[in-house]
């Protein structure tokens, strides 16, 4: 009965615990013995809500009273996670809110497990976008993130008998505490119809069909809460939900289909786009978010500054990858046909108020869309299009060397084949500073895509080498060695994680890398446990744990490290009187549904782990386990258990990566090659303290250049061959002995990956490993010093440069 719990005058219960039963009751109408595990953990971020509520509203006065420049983050996807134990610990709430909870018999550790995941992205651009947002929050930077309030997010994956299996992601089940719907900001953002204009020039665009964007805001927590940012994801609905005449004349389902097409916008995290029909809800998310967040933006500095003029001097849009890259087109409707500004003023506003990251190089990603899609969908974006086209294009002719090549890549429209709308060159031309997210990706993206409109641009792009927070990625995940660094150098790196540096000493401190190496080994205990508990499998936790955990793509060579592990299992069977190191290999990582190369590497990771798994003759030398489902949670728990960081991407074709970060702040050293942001943490961390093997960028272009098979290599090597024979041949898919054989002819034949060409190298790089694993006092000496020089890594220190040099805001 709820007066068992509920809190009366007398209430010895100290003031938290009598809070969150308070709103336990009033707020979820659950008494204590009531209440089942999910009514807690809304208690409990109900409670602690309030005090968010409060710095959220400080938060927004400062800024309006400041008359502040804001950010703007568009991004189709933010992978955000659990938010209770980020904002737990950013307020410093952690012990209090525990004791309080275990005052009333519950487990706050426990509750935080349940709190679902919010998984609104597909991988690394989505978590870029979601440590972004901590960190703007923690420099106490004015920002709001833009983005689409999926129902589904990213999907969950079971394994059957080794098969990727995509089943809906269903996070709102619960309801969610932390959101709030503003229904008083909603925007009509229009689809197809007709644009036509009077005799005086005035355009008119009639949508034939329109949908309603709905706000819901949730708060963003900065470290020691000192501010509260807004992530604002925009929910469709249809203006008119039921068509009562359909309904009463029988037509049910006609009389909410408009409702239905609406709900189908921010249904499910944005589908590949393979099918022509994905294609189009693709687009029209991009666009449905784009426009009201647009619209949003505008509204606001209407509001608060009055003149539409002044725009880039308070509002700096970052363009995250080029879904949102129709908001160029968007503003420009805006600024001519509803502010009446001229072609040229607002061409003006709109590129000093855009900035726009590129995130990859692959041309299967660079969005380009058919133009009679895009003209069908946006008639008047597509006259926009148009006109900027010209323009640009008119630009590039009076420049020297720009040649009619050079201008047919320029262009916004792809005239080879099907025409196509080139958003990549859109987000380009409309923004006043493009970047990469790292060294090397940078200097790719000068040399390769953007080669033209670099030479028409040439101060245009820029590198902002990605980062992490370090609050999610060590303080949270890692409260062991967190502990460990405060009893070294004291709280300092909490705020500024370049003091990490601090710690360097500390590697030549025999009695401190024993503490640390213990602190890594109770976090293998505790992965070991939930591995045997949720897959079966027993590990060894004095084995080297080497992860690689990641989106499942052929680039990232997923298959290198199981083709690996399968040569050194017919190595350890041969030559048994070795002193082999005990190695644990982990995978985890999600297949786009319709990758199905990538879901075969899966499949081949669980074959070949079901039979190493099973042999006593390598017992706990060789352990193979996929972990499924692999989501942020996961990450958190995998990440400080890993003692290797595989970063084995082909040169040239991992932007940058941030799990690489990740693993090196907690003290993991990276095997990997010299990719992405990879080159940089090996410049920070130092040559003796990383493992770098293989081709670089320009050797791998050099041999794709020149006709390079795989063949001849593998031909060479008697490790490879074997291993590649061996997975070919059936030995580990006796049920279905050619299930890889078009998977290892493939390397044979093409090898566009250049996993055989790396593979000699890579397994070097692998017994390197092993001796230095054997040299505990080296081993530890490299991983305190990755932990003390990757303070740079922080998201702190990418967003200050975001600040300074790209939205003038620092
Ligand atoms: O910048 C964040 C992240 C990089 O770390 C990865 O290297 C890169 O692959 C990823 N890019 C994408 C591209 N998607 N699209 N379009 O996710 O971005």
């Amino acid at each position: 009965d709820s007066q068992a719990a509920a809190p009366t005058a007398l209430d010895p219960r100290p003031a938290l615990a009598s809070a969150i039963v308070d709103t336990l009751v009033h707020r979820i109408g659950k008494d204590a013995q009531a209440a089942r595990p999910h009514d807690w953990l809304a208690a409990t971020i109900l409670t602690l809500r309030n005090e968010i509520i409060e710095r959220w509203m400080e938060s927004t006065k400062a800024a309006h009273a400041a008359g502040a420049k804001r950010v703007y983050y568009l991004s189709l996807e933010f992978l955000i996670g659990r938010l209770l134990r980020d904002a737990l610990s950013n307020l410093r709430h952690n012990d209090e809110v525990a004791a309080a909870l275990a005052s009333l018999g519950v487990d706050l550790a426990a509750i935080e497990e349940i709190e679902p995941d919010a998984a609104l992205g597909n991988g690394g651009l989505g978590r870029l976008a979601a440590c972004f947002m901590e960190s703007l929050a923690s420099l106490d930077l004015p920002a709001y993130g833009y983005g689409i309030r999926y129902v589904n997010g990213m999907f969950r994956q079971r394994l059957d008998d080794g098969w990727q299996v995509e089943l809906p992601e269903n996070w709102l089940a619960h309801g969610n505490p932390w959101e709030f719907e503003r229904r008083e900001s909603a925007y009509f953002v229009g689809f197809g119809g007709e644009v036509t204009a009077t005799t005086s020039g005035q355009v008119h665009w009639s949508p034939i069909e329109a949908v309603e964007a709905v706000a819901v805001d949730t708060p963003m927590v900065g470290w020691r809460g000192k501010r509260v940012n807004t992530l604002r994801l925009w929910n469709a609905r249809a203006f008119d939900p039921i068509k009562l005449d359909r309904f009463n004349a029988g037509d049910f389902e006609g009389a909410l289909a408009g409702q239905m097409r609406a709900e189908t916008l921010t249904r499910v995290l944005y589908p590949n786009d393979s099918t022509p029909a994905g294609q189009e809800l693709r687009l029209r998310q991009e666009y449905f978010f784009s426009s009201a967040s647009i619209q949003d933006i505008v509204r606001r500095h209407l509001q608060y500054f009055g003149d539409i003029r002044t725009l880039p001097e308070k509002a700096a849009i970052q363009l995250n990858d080029t879904h949102p890259a129709v908001a160029v087109a968007e503003l420009m409707r805006l600024l001519t046909d509803f502010h009446e500004l001229s072609f040229d003023e607002a061409w003006e506003i709109t590129r000093a108020t855009f900035g726009y990251t590129n995130h990859t190089l692959l041309p299967e990603a660079l969005e380009s869309w058919p133009l009679p899609l895009f003209e069908r969908l946006l008639p008047r974006h597509m006259q926009i299009v148009y006109a900027i086209n010209a323009r640009l294009l008119r630009e590039a002719s009076k420049v020297d060397g720009i040649d009619g090549n050079a201008i047919a890549a320029i262009s916004l429209i792809d005239e080879g084949g099907e025409r196509r709308v080139r958003m990549a060159n859109l987000a380009f031309a409309g923004s006043h500073s493009v970047n990469g997210v790292a060294a090397l990706h940078t200097e790719l993206m000068k040399k390769t895509v953007f080669a033209d409109l670099h030479r028409l641009y040439p101060d245009r792009i820029n590198n902002k080498t990605n980062g992490i927070t370090p609050r999610r990625w060590l303080q949270q995940c890692n409260p062991g060695l967190t502990g460990l660094l405060v009893e070294a150098i004291g709280e300092d790196f909490k705020d500024d994680a370049a003091r990490l540096t601090a710690l360097a000493p500390f590697a030549n401190d025999s009695s401190f890398r024993e503490r640390f190496a213990m602190v890594k080994r109770s976090n293998k205990v505790t992965l070991s446990t939930y591995i045997k508990d949720s897959m079966g499998l027993t590990l060894d936790p004095d084995a080297i744990f080497d992860v690689q955990i990641k989106r499942i793509h052929e680039y990232k060579r997923q298959l290198l490290g199981i083709v690996e592990a399968v040569a050194l299992y017919d190595q350890i069977r041969s030559h048994p009187e070795r002193n082999w190191t005990p190695r644990v290999k982990l995978f985890a990582g999600k297949a786009a549904s319709s990758y199905h190369t990538a879901k075969l590497v899966i499949k081949l990771a669980n074959d070949v782990a079901k039979r190493i798994n099973a042999d006593p003759a390598v017992g706990d030398l060789l352990k193979v386990a996929f972990v499924p489902n692999y989501n942020v949670s996961l990450a958190e728990k995998i990440i400080p258990a890993a003692d290797l960081s595989e970063q084995i991407s082909t040169a040239g074709m991992e932007a940058s990566g941030t799990g690489n970060m990740k693993f090196a702040l907690n003290g993991a050293l990276t095997i990997g090659t010299l990719d992405g942001a990879n080159i940089e943490i090996k410049d920070h961390v130092g040559d003796d303290n990383i493992f770098i093997f293989g081709l670089t960028a320009d050797e791998v272009a050099e041999k794709r250049a020149s006709g390079y098979r795989g063949r001849q290599v593998i031909e060479g090597s008697r490790e490879l061959a074997q291993a590649v024979n061996a997975i070919a041949s059936g030995v580990f898919s006796p049920d279905d002995p050619d299930r890889y054989k078009g998977l290892m002819d493939g390397l044979y034949e093409h090898d566009w990956f250049m996993l055989a060409a790396d593979f000699d190298a890579y397994a070097a790089a692998q017994r390197e490993v092993d001796a230095k694993f054997g040299d505990t006092a080296a081993w530890g000496r490299s991983a305190v010093i990755n932990v003390a020089n990757m303070g740079w890594f922080s998201s702190d220190r990418t967003i200050g440069e975001y600040a300074k040099q790209i939205w003038g805001v620092m």
